[in-house]
């Protein structure tokens, strides 16, 4: 038996996943999925929307291939051109990410809003609690004064200082028909999806087919980096910016294992 096979599924704090692990990654992601079902952040669906993603992750070669990090430096330019960036947060998100969330929205000036599909009160609490003792400033969503037009679900509410009146959404990890009905509201959106093929990033103006583990911190080195362009250089990032051609790329990755 290797020492590898010795890494049980009760773990109780992620350092104990060794580094040198090769499938690190892939057990760091189940560990905080479990650990947020425990603390009622994620739902329990969460861990079903997370196997799919690492099918995805894996076909990937669990890396950030060259035309996501295209997409991760056009996501960042096209927060910082924004007027009001809103960042969406649903359990898996609030699971995996928190703090590099509340850091993309102080690096962009972006708000951060709770928007779940299974909704009810509790988890709206919880998560918003959760970012907050990961560095969140403000946490909207709770308020839910606005409605998504042409969406007939849970996900239609939001704040109407935060989503509804948003020009720039990012959206992470729903295969949903919330992006549609957004696009229909005429804002511009950037997805984070592992599954090129899902529905969000089919619609999405920036999709980015990446584990948001590695994607978030990735948009915002390039939004530092980034942070003395001016406008005119920004802008011609997100024009070069092809999205076809990052979907296509995508898919044929995962398909025949290379780019
Ligand atoms: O917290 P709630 O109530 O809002 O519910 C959230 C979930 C995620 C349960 C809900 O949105 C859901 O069921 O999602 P789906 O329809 O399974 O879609 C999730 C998408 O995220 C799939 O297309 C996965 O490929 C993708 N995905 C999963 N994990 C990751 C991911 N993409 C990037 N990084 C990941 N780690």
């Amino acid at each position: 038996m290797s020492d590898y096979d010795t890494v049980s599924a009760d773990v109780e704090h992620e350092e104990e996943i060794p580094e040198d692990h090769p499938r690190y990654q892939d057990l760091l992601t189940r560990h905080r999925i479990e650990t947020g079902v425990e603390k009622g952040i994620t739902h329990l669906q969460g861990m079903h929307a997370e196997g799919r993603g690492s099918a995805f992750d894996y076909l990937l070669g669990e890396e950030t291939i060259p035309s996501a990090d295209d997409a991760e430096r056009a996501a960042a330019a096209q927060l910082l051109l924004a007027d009001h960036p809103v960042l969406s947060i649903n359990g898996n998100v609030a699971a995996l990410v928190p703090g590099e969330m509340a850091d993309l929205a102080a690096v962009t000036g972006a708000d951060l809003e709770v928007n779940l599909f299974n909704r009810t009160e509790e988890r709206i609490t919880a998560i918003a609690d959760h970012l907050r003792e990961h560095g969140a400033e403000e946490v909207k969503g709770l308020e839910a004064d606005a409605r998504i037009p042409n969406l007939d679900h849970q996900r239609a509410k939001v704040d109407a200082d935060g989503i509804y009146d948003a020009d720039v959404v990012l959206v992470p990890l729903e295969d949903g028909d919330r992006a549609a009905a957004l696009e229909e509201m005429g804002k511009t959106e950037i997805v984070i999806d592992l599954n090129p093929l899902s529905r969000s990033p089919q619609v999405a103006d920036i999709p980015i087919v990446d584990n948001i583990i590695r994607a978030v911190p990735n948009v915002t080195a390039h939004a530092r980096d980034l942070a003395d362009a001016s406008e005119d250089d920004l802008r011609a990032i997100v024009d070069a910016f092809d999205r076809e051609r990052a979907l296509d790329r995508a898919e044929k990755r995962i398909r025949s294992g290379v780019e």
